[in-house]
């Protein structure tokens, strides 16, 4: 059974260009409920971390340079099916390929400056939310923390 969490960052470009509060617009108006959210800045070593899996592409070095030339804004995102669903929001990684109505669609500037991260399988949004958040940053649906 799929998992009802995902995780989400708002990258810089998107953040810098005003995005912010449409991209979560669009991200509310699709039924996911705000778990978690911080605006923060990656230094190297985070975002080395937290795109591991990429290091041996020939694309990591200017990612790492993209992630962390100024702020994002992180968070965990709850609806059923969160992680299938919040990928289709999202669109492509390549913004030409996006459908019309997605987020990147709408927000991306290119492959790399392709406005928010989308988690890909309930183990990386799990991953991907502690990298970020710890139990008493989150709420549940009364607004009470998650000890836990
Ligand atoms: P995803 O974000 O759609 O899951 P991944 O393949 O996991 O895509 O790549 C992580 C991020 O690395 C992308 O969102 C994008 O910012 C960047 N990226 C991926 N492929 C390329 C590329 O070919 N050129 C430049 N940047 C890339
Ligand atoms: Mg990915």
């Amino acid at each position: 059974m799929s998992g009802n969490r995902t995780f989400t960052m708002i990258k810089p470009v998107a953040v810098k260009n005003g995005h912010i509060g449409h991209i979560l617009n669009k991200i509310t108006d699709a039924g996911f409920r705000i778990v978690a959210m911080k605006m923060t800045k990656l230094c190297v070593t985070r975002a080395k971390a937290f795109y591991g899996v990429h290091n041996d592409k020939p694309f990591f070095e200017d990612l790492v340079k993209f992630m962390t030339s100024g702020p994002i804004v992180a968070a965990i995102l709850e609806k059923e099916n969160a992680v299938e669903d919040y990928r289709k929001l999202i669109g492509a990684t390549n913004p030409e390929k996006a459908e019309e109505g997605t987020i990147r669609k709408e927000f991306a500037i290119s492959m790399q400056e392709n406005a928010v991260h989308g988690s890909d399988s309930d183990e990386n949004a799990e991953m991907e939310s502690n990298f970020f958040f710890s139990f008493d940053e989150r709420y549940n649906q009364d607004g009470f923390e998650e000890l836990g």
